[in-house]
Order: structure tokens, then sequence, then C-alpha cells
């Protein structure tokens, strides 16, 4: 098994979700061992703590929907730089949510990263939304329903980062898994640009490996890198019920863990964001536990390496 260099990068926002509480997601995988967990398997772990987000307080708001705009922004712009950094070394960066607005800074730095390797950059999108708004489709104004737009390059995303994107992710090398709730206006974009989506009973009829081989096969055709951006709530609420965004019938435990160890052996995930925990609404802490059980798969663990342990 390859042995990875981790890096944690904490980033506690909660801005971008319509609910507080994901201020203390990095808190909650700490407290849960995700670290311990990583390091049992042989890999090393560098926790370089929470970032803070840059000050991007004299841009112009977009519009009188979209909420919390400047921390959102300053957020996006210290991920970014983190990101775009960390990318380039020979390390595996996980990003502690926070909710999702972090993959605004997260994958648009990833991408960034990977043009300078000379790499394409592949998106999973493990999420019951798509989180393809933009600043003009928004109708909540949470801004959590819209990285994976902004990686994408669509328009209207003006101030964020202070500059424009320069390396978009293309839309034919993002792959939307588990989604089960699409607003009107974000599915005309997700149409018209070509992204790959998956929904819930894609999954029911076809099952996981029908669905995720293929775009693990064309990562590795195209000797690409993988970000993985797992939202809480592409887990079913009855198994995972810490986030504020739950939607019935999502993945079950299997399904998820399927996922994790096909991710892991395919040995191509390079990044990974852990977003949308949100500990105030856990119980007795059993989504964080599954999401530190769910990232150990995707590091290598297998049942035979699990304790047995009752619950
Ligand atoms: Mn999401």
């Amino acid at each position: 098994m390859v042995n990875h260099d981790v890096v944690f990068v904490g980033a506690p926002i909660e801005e971008g979700a319509g609910r507080r509480g994901c201020v203390m997601g990095p808190d909650a995988y700490r407290t849960a061992g995700l670290a311990e967990n990583l390091q049992a398997l042989g890999h090393r772990v560098t926790d370089i703590g929470n970032l803070q987000p840059e000050d991007a307080h004299t841009e112009k708001v977009p519009n009188g929907t979209v909420k919390n705009f400047h921390t959102v922004a300053g957020w996006t712009r210290s991920l970014y730089k983190t990101a775009s950094e960390l990318g380039q070394k020979a390390v595996f960066p996980v990003y502690l949510g926070g909710d999702h607005a972090l993959a605004l800074g997260t994958v648009a730095g990833q991408s960034l990263a990977a043009n300078r390797l000379g790499k394409p950059l592949f998106v999973l999108w493990l999420d019951a939304h798509s989180d393809f708004n933009t600043f003009d489709t928004t109708e909540s104004g949470n801004l959590h329903g819209t990285p994976l737009a902004f990686a994408c390059g669509l328009k209207g995303f003006d101030g964020l980062l202070g500059h424009p994107l320069s390396h978009p992710v293309a839309p034919r090398n993002v792959e939307i898994l588990g989604v089960r709730s699409i607003d009107p206006k974000e599915r005309e974009l997700l149409v018209d640009c070509g992204a790959g989506v998956r929904d819930m009973r894609m999954i029911d009829e076809m099952g996981i490996p029908a669905l995720l081989a293929p775009f693990l096969e064309r990562v590795r055709a195209a000797n690409g890198l993988l970000h993985v951006s797992l939202d809480v709530d592409f887990l079913d609420p009855g198994i995972a019920p810490a986030v504020g965004t739950t939607v019935p019938g999502g993945a079950t435990f299997r399904e998820a863990h399927l996922v994790m160890e096909m991710l892991h052996d395919s040995g191509l995930v390079t990044s990974l964001d852990l977003v949308e925990l949100n500990p105030f609404l856990d119980d007795r802490g059993m989504t964080a536990r599954l999401m530190v059980d769910l990232t150990a798969s995707l590091f290598g663990r297998r049942v035979f390496d699990r304790p047995t342990r009752s619950f």
C-alpha cells in the first residue's frame, strides 16, 4: 500500500450554509480520531491547524440575494492559495470543513496546481445536491450551493477571487454521484455544460461499480489527478444526521464504503474535501465517526483491519 504524506487543512467556514454549526467541523474530525486512524494505516499526518479567511470586504456584493459574500470570498481566497500550493507538492491534502463553500477555494486551487503539473484535474462530487448554482441563479443565497459551478468556470462569480479564474475544471471531467435534489435553473446549467450526473435512481438500478468504474478509467486514461468532495448529505440521514441539508434516500453505509474502497483501489485520488458536518446536529458523534471511517476506507482500511466494536 502507498503511504501518503497527508496534510490536514482546517477550514471552519459556516457562512456558506443556511444554519450555524459547521464551524465546529474540523475539531469534530480531530476529536473523532481522523489523524490516529490514518496513522494506524501507515500514513504520515501533519495537521496545519485552521486557516483564516483573507480580508475581502472591499469587494462589491454581487446582488441582494447572496449571503455573507465578503466572508465567503475571504475564505475562498485563503483556501485557493493554500490548495494551489499544496497541490503542487508531494502531499495529500485533506480539507476539513466547514460547509461546502470551502470547495470554492479548494477545487479552483487544486485545478491551478494540476495545470502547473501538466495534468488534468478530475472531480468526484459525492453529494445530495449538485451545488451548481451561480450568484445569478441561487434562490437561497447560500453559497455552499455554488462551488461546482464556480470551479467549472461558469460566469457570474465576479469578485470572489479578486481576479478571473485562470484554470477552471473541464465540466466533462466532473462526476456528480448520489444526487437527489437539483433546482430547476441549475439543472439547465448542468445539462448545458455536460458534467456527469449520476443520481440515486441510477445507483439503485446499476449499482456503484457500474457507475464509478468507467469514470475512474477515464481519469486513469488521461493520467489525471482526482479531487474528491464528500458532502455529509451524500449519505442517508438515517446514518448521518449531522448535516443541515438532509435529503431522504441517500447512500447507504455499504454503498458509501464501496465508493471509498474503489477509490482507494484506483490509487488515483490526490486530494479530499470533507464538508458540511454540523456537529451541533449530531447524535453522540455518530456522523463524525462515520466520516472518519469512510476516510479511512479511502486511505486503505479493509474489513480485515477493523477491530470489532459494539455500537
Ligand atoms: Mn454540497
